[in-house]
C-alpha cells in the first residue's frame, strides 16, 4: 500500500541501499535509486526488487548519476521531488581511499554538499529531509571509549577527512538554513550483501571456502584492529528513524560491545566447521587448524588437518594509519528513537557464514559439473 511519500537513495546498488530499499518499500515509499552506469551490470543487490518500468504502478525507479555531477543530482532531485533523501553513495573503502585520495573527497564530502545545495537551489528546504551517511571512522584516533555524539573527531584516512567534511556540511545547511539534514554516525555493520574486500566478508567467505574446499588460506592484514559490528538491516531502520523524528538531530548507531579481527576470524571458521588458533607475534603470527568437524573431514580437496596454516598475514592489508578501537555509545538512538539492534554478533556471524556456504555449494556444484567460474578478487 502506498504511504506518498517519495524517497530519494544515492547509493542504492551498495549494501544498505538495497535492505534501505527494501524496507521503504514494505512501508510503501516511492523509491528512486541513482546508480552509476558501468560496464557490467551492477545491481545485483537490487534486481529482486527491481520491477519492470512498463508494470502497471511501479514503485521502484532507478535513474542514472554520479556523486561527482551536480547538474546530474539537481535534475534527478527536481525531477523525483523526493520527501526523503538518503545519501549513502560513496567510495567506502577506507584502504582503497588511501590509493585514490582526491577521488574521495570529490565524492564522499563535496557530493554530500552537492545534495545539500541542490535541495536550497530548488528551494525544497522545507519539504525535503536528508539523511547523511556519516561514519564512525570519524573518530578515528582513540579520544575516548565508548564513542558518542559528544566524542572529538580524529579522522585516520582520507575517507574519514573526506566524511569529516560531510558530517559538518550536514550541520552547516541545518543551522544555517533550518534545514532537516541528521547525520547518522554508523559503526560498522555488516550482513551477506557487504562487499566482498572488507574484512567481515572477506572472513566468512574464506571460511565457507575452505570449508568446502575451494580455498586453503586466507591472507589478512592486521588483526588486533576491534570493531563495534551490527548487522545492516537492523542499521538501515534507524537511518529511517532518524527522519521520522519532529527534530532534525544527528545520532550514534552501534551495538556497544566490541571484537578483534582475531576473534572474527575464529567465530567465522567455527561456525563453517573448523577451529583455529593463533600462534606466533605480529606479521609471523599464524591461524592454525586445531580441530575439524567431523562431517566436514573428508570434504577438503586441499586435504587440510589439524597444524595446518590456514590464516596468514599478508603486510599487504596493513594501512598507513589504523584506527585501533571502536566501540559506540547508542545510548541516544536508544532513548529518543526506541532503537534497538536484534541481531548481536552470533546471528551476524551465522547468518553470513550460512550464506556464504550456500554461495559456494552453488560454485561447488557448477565445478563439480564442469564449469568454469571467473574468480573474484580475494
Ligand atoms: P557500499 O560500498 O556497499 O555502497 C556504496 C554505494 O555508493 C554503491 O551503490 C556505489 O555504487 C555508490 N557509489 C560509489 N561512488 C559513487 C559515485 N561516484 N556516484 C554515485 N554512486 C556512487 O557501502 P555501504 O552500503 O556499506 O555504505 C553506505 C554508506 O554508509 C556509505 O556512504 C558508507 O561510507 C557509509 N557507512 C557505511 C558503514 C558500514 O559499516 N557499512 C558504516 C558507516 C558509514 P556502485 O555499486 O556502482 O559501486
Ligand atoms: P573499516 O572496515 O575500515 O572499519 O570501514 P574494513 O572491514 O575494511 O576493516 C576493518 C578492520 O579490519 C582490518 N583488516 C582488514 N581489512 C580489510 N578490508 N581487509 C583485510 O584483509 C584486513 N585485515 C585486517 C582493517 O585494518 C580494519 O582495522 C568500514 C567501511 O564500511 C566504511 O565505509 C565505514 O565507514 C566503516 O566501516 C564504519
Amino acid at each position: 500500500m502506498s504511504n506518498n511519500k517519495t524517497a530519494l537513495i544515492t547509493g542504492i546498488t551498495g549494501q544498505d541501499g538495497a535492505y534501505l530499499t527494501e524496507l521503504l518499500l514494505e512501508k510503501g515509499y516511492t523509491v528512486h535509486g541513482i546508480k552509476r552506469r558501468a560496464s557490467l551490470f551492477n545491481t545485483e543487490r537490487i534486481d529482486h526488487l527491481y520491477e519492470d518500468p512498463h508494470a502497471e504502478d511501479p514503485s521502484l525507479f532507478l535513474h542514472y548519476g554520479d556523486m561527482t555531477d551536480s547538474m546530474n543530482i539537481t535534475r534527478i532531485i527536481q525531477e523525483t521531488q523526493p520527501d526523503e533523501i538518503y545519501n549513502l553513495a560513496a567510495m567506502s573503502h577506507v584502504q582503497v581511499s588511501f590509493e585514490k585520495p582526491e577521488y574521495t573527497a570529490n565524492v564522499d564530502g563535496v557530493g554530500t554538499l552537492r545534495i545539500l545545495e541542490a535541495v536550497r537551489l530548488l528551494g525544497m528546504e522545507k519539504k525535503t529531509k536528508i539523511y547523511q551517511a556519516s561514519t564512525s571512522e570519524l573518530y578515528g584516533k582513540v579520544q575516548e571509549v565508548p564513542q558518542s555524539e559528544t566524542t572529538p573527531f580524529y579522522p585516520r584516512s582520507p575517507y574519514a577527512a573526506a566524511k569529516l567534511y560531510g558530517y559538518w556540511i550536514t550541520v552547516n545547511y541545518r543551522e544555517a538554513y533550518d534545514m532537516f539534514a541528521c547525520n547518522g554516525i554508523l559503526f560498522n555493520h555488516e550482513s551477506p550483501r557487504r562487499g566482498e574486500t572488507f574484512v567481515t566478508r572477506k572472513i566468512t567467505r574464506a571460511a565457507a571456502k575452505i570449508a568446502l574446499g575451494l580455498q586453503n588460506k586466507l591472507y589478512i592484514g592486521n588483526m588486533d584492529a576491534k570493531r563495534d559490528w551490527g548487522h545492516a538491516i537492523d542499521y538501515v531502520e534507524a537511518m529511517w528513524l532518524i527522519l521520522q523524528q519532529e527534530e532534525p538531530e544527528d545520532f550514534v548507531i552501534a551495538t556497544g560491545k566490541t571484537t578483534s579481527v582475531r576473534e572474527f576470524v575464529q567465530l567465522s571458521f567455527a561456525e563453517a566447521g573448523i577451529n583455529v588458533r593463533f600462534e606466533g607475534e605480529g606479521v609471523d603470527e599464524k591461524g592454525v587448524i586445531d580441530s575439524i568437524d567431523e562431517e566436514l573431514e573428508n570434504l577438503s580437496t586441499f586435504n587440510l588437518q589439524p597444524g595446518d596454516v590456514i590464516v596468514q598475514v599478508d603486510p599487504r592489508y596493513f594501512r598507513p594509519t589504523e584506527v585501533d578501537l571502536l566501540i559506540g555509545d547508542p545510548t541516544k538512538a536508544k532513548e529518543k528513537l526506541g532503537w534497538e539492534p536484534k541481531y548481536d554478533l552470533k546471528s551476524l556471524v551465522e547468518d553470513m557464514v550460512r550464506s556464504d556456504l550456500k554461495l559456494f555449494k552453488k560454485q561447488q556444484t557448477l565445478l563439480d559439473n564442469g564449469y568454469e567460474i571467473l574468480n573474484q578478487a580475494e
